[in-house]
């Protein structure tokens, strides 16, 4: 793969790299993206599942769908374009701020991480907030109470209409303004405020990379774009970087 020359410059003189992901870059661990053709929300409406009052109307029907998530993802493993993330944490002060719930940049090494939308393996009581792992609720299919006070338990994730945890949007958003490169990979960027993190690191002078099979929301507003699969293109240019740094 041939990069452009300005683009590998950056990378030369580059200190500080985010990496802003979504649901395309474990598109290739085989879990489902939201959107787009292969989406998981061709088949069901996102305000009847991802949603507080979905959650209210039909608790066991939510927490199901989460439990079949969890499943997915317990399955899937980190793919190259994880590792590739982590592996260059060798060679740069390397921030993640992911949209995704689904821990494999943790489980691939990354180690500064900011959870825009939660995590699938985290569960809270909505009446008390006692938190609860995953691994405790396993194995329930309907929506599990919580011990103290019987409440209901829900996933700890960001329902649309539900605000973003506060140190990790703030956090994310900083590391991206003070961001040398700022690598937006596999989103559709059409989630606010979580698309607000790319245009801080572009309002701090970062250099914007887009990597995607497709042209998204960000496109025209990036300062390159890669297309093709994050899998594939991110181990590449790991790959560049052993050359000129090591
Ligand atoms: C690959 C690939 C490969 C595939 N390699 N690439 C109008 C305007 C602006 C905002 C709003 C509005 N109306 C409502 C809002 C607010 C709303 C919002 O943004 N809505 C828009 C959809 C219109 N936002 C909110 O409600 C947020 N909260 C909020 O605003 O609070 C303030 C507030 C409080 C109270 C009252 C009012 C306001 C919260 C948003 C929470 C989003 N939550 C979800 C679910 C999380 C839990 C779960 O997983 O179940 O987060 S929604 C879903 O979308 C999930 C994702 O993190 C998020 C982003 O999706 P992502 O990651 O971009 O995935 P896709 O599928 O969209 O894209 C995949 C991409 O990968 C594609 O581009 C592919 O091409 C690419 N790809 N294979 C590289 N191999
Ligand atoms: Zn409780």
């Amino acid at each position: 793969m041939n990069f452009k020359q300005e683009f590998l410059d950056k990378l030369l003189s580059a200190k500080k790299i985010v990496f802003f992901t979504g649901a395309g870059i474990s598109a290739e661990s085989n879990i489902p993206t939201f959107r787009g053709k292969d989406g998981i929300w061709n088949k069901m409406n996102p305000e009847e599942l991802a949603s507080f009052d979905a959650f209210m109307r039909n608790p066991d029907l939510v927490w199901e769908w989460y439990q079949q998530r969890r499943d997915i993802v317990h399955k899937a493993q980190p793919n190259p374009g994880h590792v590739a993330i982590a592996g260059l944490e060798k060679h740069y002060d390397v921030t993640v701020v992911t949209q995704n719930i689904d821990n494999l940049h943790r489980r691939a090494g990354s180690t500064k991480i900011f959870e825009l939308h939660g995590n699938i393996e985290r569960n809270f009581c909505i009446e008390c907030h006692t938190f609860y792992n995953s691994p405790d609720l396993e194995t329930t299919n309907t929506v599990p109470k919580c011990k103290k006070c019987g409440g209901l338990v829900r996933p700890d994730v960001v329902w649309f209409g539900e605000m973003l945890p506060q140190d990790e949007f703030s956090g994310g958003e900083k590391a991206a303004e003070w961001s040398d490169i700022c690598f937006v990979v596999g989103t559709s960027a059409v989630v606010y405020p979580a698309t607000y993190i790319p245009m801080s690191a572009k309002r701090g002078g970062s250099y914007l990379v887009e990597v995607n099979i497709e042209s998204t929301e960000l496109s025209s507003y990036v300062d390159y774009s890669l297309f093709g699969k994050a899998g594939e293109i991110l181990p590449k240019i790991l790959e560049e970087v052993k050359k000129f740094k090591n």
